[in-house]
């Protein structure tokens, strides 16, 4: 998967359309004028160990920095950072272990929280909670409260969900906007106090247009920021 070079080049404005498979329930207004070309938005990636953060990270970065793979243990042990630019943003990709991990110190988990905080300072920032399309566990009840208990009330406020395993949806015959009908009432109160701002991975291709979806969900909540 190397699309990087290709989102350097990008403007704003590309009128590519993506596939129905990938898209977002709730449609996103397309923004016109793209304020925040040249400015630098972080990106943290947040969710449980195996969700495939790292993987999603890739995709965004349109390279393979962040360690992913299969295991029953988690894989990611730190906060790491990579940069890209998409779009003419320019991007702080940060990947980050499951941080609401039951077996995890608590110690460990300040550390890494503020390693996060640390990384994420320098604003406009997003948060991507990523979610495994087709499993929604008893740890992701509640994970929105833990986040925002971590990370501060406003976290609803900058939170996208992005589901991964969008091929698994395909092959079911559905679109994200059948899975979004049927979901878990618990998972749909998530998604509404984010603003139903959600959009659908497939790490396992180099679609360039599901990236390009969770751009306009970015550039929504940094735009909502500042208004
Ligand atoms: N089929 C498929 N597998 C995925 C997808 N995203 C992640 N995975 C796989 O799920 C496993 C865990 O992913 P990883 O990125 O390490 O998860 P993390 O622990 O959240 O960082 C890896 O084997 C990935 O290849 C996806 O969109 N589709
Ligand atoms: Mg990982």
């Amino acid at each position: 998967m190397s699309h990087g070079g290709k989102h350097k080049e990008k403007p704003y404005n590309d009128p590519k359309k993506s596939s129905k498979s990938m898209n977002c329930a709730y449609n996103v207004p397309k923004i016109k004028e793209r304020r925040h070309a040249g400015t630098t938005v972080n990106l943290l990636l947040l969710g449980m160990s195996g969700t495939g953060k790292s993987a999603s990270g890739n995709t965004i970065l349109g390279q393979k920095h962040f360690v992913s793979r299969p295991s029953s243990k988690p894989v990611t042990k730190k906060c790491q950072m990579e940069e890209t630019e998409i779009e003419g943003v320019h991007l702080h990709v940060i990947d980050t272990p499951d941080i609401f991990d039951d077996d995890m110190k608590s110690s460990v988990r300040d550390k890494h929280v503020k390693r996060c905080k640390q990384l994420y300072e320098s604003r406009p920032f997003v948060f991507v909670l990523v979610m495994h399309v087709s499993r929604f566990t008893d740890g992701e009840r509640d994970i929105l409260e833990k986040l925002e208990n971590t990370f501060g009330r406003e976290v609803r406020e900058k939170t996208i969900i992005l589901f991964t395993r969008g091929d698994d949806l395909q092959q079911a015959g559905m679109g994200l906007e059948d899975f979004l009908h049927t979901c878990q009432p618990d998972l749909k109160k998530i998604l509404e106090k984010c603003g139903n701002r959600c959009v659908l991975f497939e790490n396992h291709r180099s679609d360039s247009a599901q990236v390009e979806k969770l751009m306009d969900n970015v550039i929504r909540v940094t735009e909502e920021k500042q208004t």
